[in-house]
């Protein structure tokens, strides 16, 4: 079973992120709806190469989503399914589609491109993502454990942590900006 501190975790990412119209349920369109933030936040236009690069990236994270974890095949993962999901998932692994989603976070953070995600990059994300700035100030902190900035070895590493780890301290926890969602 999964554990409290995980299932949090879990409940947090699915509504903070993947059930972007929050219905309760994540969906097809709900991954059409986080294209369009992240367009708006990326200023790209429909014509730009790399808008259809992101659809397809999205296309290709909601298909493996939504096989891995849609067991009813109704077209929607509810909430039950997610975590009935990481149940059954090793704990050693993250999904082919969770990779996948963890390098399209690492390079819509990395907005100079320097294979790094530093402190002002990280809380610019957040605030975007409507999340207070002093907690992702906050959130850095325990992530880069003193350093200036994340390589994308170090953030596969926290973000792994974030979806396998039960360890209610694990720095990893703090991936998403927050973890008041543990508190609850
Ligand atoms: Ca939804
Ligand atoms: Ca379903």
């Amino acid at each position: 079973m999964v554990s409290d501190v995980r299932r949090k975790k879990l409940l947090f990412a699915f509504k903070k992120f993947f059930d972007a119209d929050e219905s309760g349920a994540v969906e097809k369109k709900d991954f059409e709806k986080s294209l369009d933030r992240i367009v708006r936040l990326q200023g790209w236009k429909e014509s730009d190469v790399v808008f259809n690069v992101a659809k397809d990236i999205m296309n290709q994270i909601w298909e493996g989503f939504q096989s891995s974890a849609d067991s009813d095949n109704d077209g929607k993962v509810s909430t039950e399914e997610w975590i009935k999901m990481w149940d059954l998932q090793d704990k050693e692994t993250l999904p082919e589609w969770n990779n996948l989603f963890c390098k399209v976070c690492f390079h819509l953070q990395d907005k100079s491109g320097d294979g790094k995600v530093d402190e002002e990059e990280f809380v610019k994300v957040h605030e975007v993502f409507g999340g207070p700035k002093e907690d992702a100030v906050e959130a850095f902190k325990k992530l880069s454990q003193g350093q200036s900035s994340l390589s994308w070895e170090e953030f596969q590493k926290l973000f792994k942590d974030f979806f396998l780890s039960d360890d209610a301290d694990a720095p990893g926890n703090y991936i998403f900006g927050t973890i008041n969602f543990l508190k609850e």
